[in-house]
Formats: structure tokens, sequence, C-alpha cells
């Protein structure tokens, strides 16, 4: 099953990142009133909190789709309503390129989960993320690297791309990559790491991102989502 209608060309969505660790019912009830797009659910590395049980414990509480972003093979759930299969084409491990994906596929088969497969790109510049650290993978930094890599996830098939800053990243990607990706590259775009204001969303956003994942700013002030939905909601 596939999930390609999910994120829409020509559009930004906004969805907020959800770390199993530490969830927080508070901020599913602000996103219920910010009519948000999805709930993404997953973390880098081993979690405390099973994905499954979040996952049951949003769906109690929201009817926004719930989709899984998964940091490994472990988290999965079939009340999802769909998952980011993402391989990690930044890096040269193949843990994360493939292996983790072998082990995953029959799950996801049995789970019928729709799936987007994405091209993951953790992009530099700044400190070491968790992901790169846990994957024990180089995040890129050369634009024509990144362009490249995006260019070889389309021809692979891949139906969308996933430019990950990092975490909590000090320096989230840049208008400039994304315009240059938007001009060159023709499938969607997802966006995230370090999103932690309406300004710099809105700049995103602008430069043409198809969606925008925010955790980190979240999960430390939920409030911040009444004041950056806005723009993702005009009323
Ligand atoms: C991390 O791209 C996501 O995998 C979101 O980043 O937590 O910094 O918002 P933040």
């Amino acid at each position: 099953m596939r999930l390609e209608s999910f994120i829409k060309k020509n559009t930004c969505q906004l969805a907020v990142l959800i770390d199993p660790d530490k969830f927080d019912s508070r901020l599913i009830a602000i996103a219920n009133t910010c009519r948000i797009d999805c709930f993404l659910v997953g973390g880098s590395g081993s979690l405390k909190r099973s994905v499954n049980s979040v996952v049951k414990a949003i769906k109690k509480q929201s009817t926004i789709p719930v989709i899984l972003f998964p940091g490994n093979e472990h988290q999965l759930s079939a009340h999802a309503d769909g998952l980011l299969l993402l391989s990690l084409l930044s890096g040269r491990n193949p843990e994360y390129l493939i292996a983790k994906h072998v082990r995953a596929a029959p799950k996801i088969k049995k789970m019928q989960l729709p799936f987007l497969s994405t091209a993951y790109l953790l992009i530099g510049g700044g400190a070491e993320s968790t992901t790169q650290k846990v994957t024990q993978t180089q995040a890129l930094t050369q634009p024509k690297e990144i362009l490249n890599t995006a260019l070889a996830a389309q021809q692979l098939g891949f139906k969308a791309i996933y430019l990950e800053a990092g975490s909590g990243a000090s320096k989230n990607i840049s208008t400039a990559l994304i315009q240059r990706m938007r001009k060159e590259i023709e499938l969607p775009l997802i966006v995230g790491g370090g999103i932690n204001s309406l300004q710099k969303a809105k700049k995103i956003k602008e430069a043409g991102a198809n969606l925008i994942v925010i955790g980190n700013a979240l999960e430390k002030n939920p409030d911040l989502l009444f004041n950056i939905s806005v723009i993702f909601n005009p009323k």
C-alpha cells in the first residue's frame, strides 16, 4: 500500500513530531484546536515507551492522522495511518540503507501499513546530531552532493525527500538549499530540524517545502503551536 497522496505538491503542510519518551497529552489537545495535518511518531535509538502505546494514546485523543517516523525496525504500529519508509541515503551504513528495511518488510506487509518511500538526508553544518551518532554516518554538507543524492533518490523511485538538520539543530535547513532543490527535484520535500519560530517556519514554507516537521520546540513549549500553525491554517 502506498501513501503518495499524503504529501501534496504545491502546498505546505505541518507535522508535529512526537518522541514517544516525551509524549505530552497537552500538545495533542493543542494540535486538535490548531488543525495540523499529521503527527509523526518516532525517535532515534531505543525508546523507553513503545511507539504502539503512544500511537494508541494519540488515537484516543485525536482524529489527526498519525504517521510513523521510525528510528528503527521496532518502531512500528498497526494502529498508525501510515509510515515514512526512510532510507538514510546521506550515509553509507548498510544497516540504515537497507538491512533494517529487510527486517521490517514482512511486519509492514502484515500490518498493511500504507507507506511513503522517503530518502532521508542528514544535512550538516552545525554540531553532530543524535541521528549521526546513532547511525554512525556523516551528514552531507556540499550543495552539489545533496542535490545529486536527491536526484539519485528520484531516479531510484523514492517518493519524497526528507531534508533533516537534526533534532534541536541550531541551524535549520537553509532556504537557499530548499529553493535549489525545488527547482531541480520533482519530489515533495519534507523539512525538519531546529524549526522553533514562526519566522523560520514561514521562510521554509515560502522557499517551497511541502511538509514542515516540528518536534523539539513544541516539546519545550506546546503553546508555540498556536503561533506557528497560523500560517498553515489561515483563518
Ligand atoms: C527531527 O526533523 C525532526 O528528526 C524535527 O526536528 O525536533 O528540531 O523540531 P526538531
